[in-house]
C-alpha cells in the first residue's frame, strides 16, 4: 500500500471549546494515522506566513488575527490518498454546506471558524508540514 501525508490544525474554535480529543478520535476512525502533533499558539505574524497564499483575500487580517486567537493543534497525519480523503472528511469551507459526518459539519461554528484546517496539495502537505515540525518529531 502507498501511503501519503497530509498536514492538518485543529483550530482555535475547536481547542478551545474542549473539541481536540473528539476531532482526533474521528481523524484516527478514518484510518489516519498520526505521524506528529502539538499544541502551540501562532502570532499573527506566523499566521500570516502560514497563510500567505491568501494574503490579497478580503478575509486575511481576519483570519490572521482568528488563527493567532488562541491554542491550535497541528498534525501530520499517513494514509492512502491522504489529502484528498482528508479533504472529504472536515467538509465544505463553509460549515452550512459541509455534508452531513464531516468535521465541519459538527464542529464548525462558521466560514471563519470552521474547526480544523486540511492541505490542498501533496505540495502544500508537505510545506505546512515542515512549518510546524522538525524532521526528527515526525515518525
Ligand atoms: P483551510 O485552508 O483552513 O483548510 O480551509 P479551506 O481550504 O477549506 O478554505 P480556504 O479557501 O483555503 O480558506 C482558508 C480559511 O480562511 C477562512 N475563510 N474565511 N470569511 C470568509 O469568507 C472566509 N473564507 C475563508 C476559513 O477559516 C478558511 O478555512
Ligand atoms: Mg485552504
Amino acid at each position: 500500500m502507498t501511503t501519503n501525508r497530509t498536514f492538518t490544525m485543529i483550530k482555535p474554535d475547536a481547542v478551545a471549546d474542549g473539541h481536540t480529543g473528539a476531532i482526533i478520535q474521528l481523524i484516527e476512525a478514518a484510518g489516519f494515522r498520526i505521524v506528529a502533533i502539538k499544541k502551540t499558539q501562532l502570532s499573527a505574524d506566523r499566521a500570516g506566513q502560514f497563510y500567505a497564499v491568501h494574503q490579497e483575500r478580503p478575509f486575511y487580517g481576519d483570519l490572521c488575527q482568528y488563527m493567532s486567537s488562541g491554542a491550535i493543534v497541528p498534525m501530520i497525519l499517513e494514509k492512502e490518498n491522504a489529502v484528498a480523503d482528508f479533504r472529504a472528511l472536515i467538509g465544505a469551507t463553509n460549515p452550512e454546506q459541509a455534508a452531513e459526518g464531516t468535521i465541519r459539519k459538527k464542529f464548525a461554528k462558521s466560514v471563519q471558524a470552521n474547526a480544523i484546517h486540511g492541505s490542498d496539495s501533496d505540495e502544500n502537505a508537505a510545506i505546512e508540514g515542515s512549518f510546524f515540525f522538525a524532521d526528527l518529531e515526525k515518525f
